[in-house]
């Protein structure tokens, strides 16, 4: 059984810039993971036994990030018991980013893929951490702390804004 907790898969190494922030982030947070790709289209037989599998070596949930017609975040989540995060990437077949959007959000009622934005890897690393963190104090208590990290950031900014002025800042 491998240790991981999440699984990153993604439809194509082209991916991976995107997906990338949803590792470091996982990493920075000490949560172990593993990350391949998986492609609905290219590797349909695969992506069914990686769906059917995952649960039973001890992941507990599924980051799955694809582009243009995304069917890759859906049709893993019509197999696993898991929850799936979809990450819609902007890819060089998309016509826009809506195509992969539409194609991850709009899912039938019955097998729910919770979206993240458009390019979104680190919100769905984020996402990933979280729902562990719900029923798991540790993880949950450095999800309070990055929270609290964010609110700094923003405050030393509220300090320095004063203290420069707009103009100077
Ligand atoms: C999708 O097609 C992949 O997820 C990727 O976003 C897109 C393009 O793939 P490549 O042609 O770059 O391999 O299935």
């Amino acid at each position: 059984m491998s240790s991981a907790r999440v699984s990153i898969i993604m439809g194509s190494d082209s991916d991976l810039p995107i997906m990338k922030p949803a590792a470091e982030f996982l990493e920075q947070l000490s949560i172990p993971f593993e990350l391949t790709i998986v492609s609905a289209h290219r590797t349909p037989d695969r992506m069914i036994s990686y769906a059917q599998e995952a649960h039973s070596r001890g992941v507990q949930v599924i980051i799955a990030g694809a582009g243009g017609a995304a069917h890759l975040p859906g049709m893993v989540a019509s197999i696993t018991p898991l929850p799936v995060i979809g990450v819609p990437v902007k890819s060089s077949n998309s016509i826009d980013g809506w195509d992969s959007i539409l194609s991850i959000l709009q899912m039938p009622s019955g097998i729910p893929v919770a979206t993240v934005a458009l390019n979104g890897g680190k919100n769905a690393g984020i996402l990933a951490a979280t729902i562990l963190g719900s029923s798991d104090a540790g993880i949950r208590q450095k999800i309070i702390d990055y929270k609290a990290s964010l609110t700094a950031a923003v405050m030393d900014k509220v300090d320095t804004v004063a203290a420069l002025g707009y103009k100077g800042f």
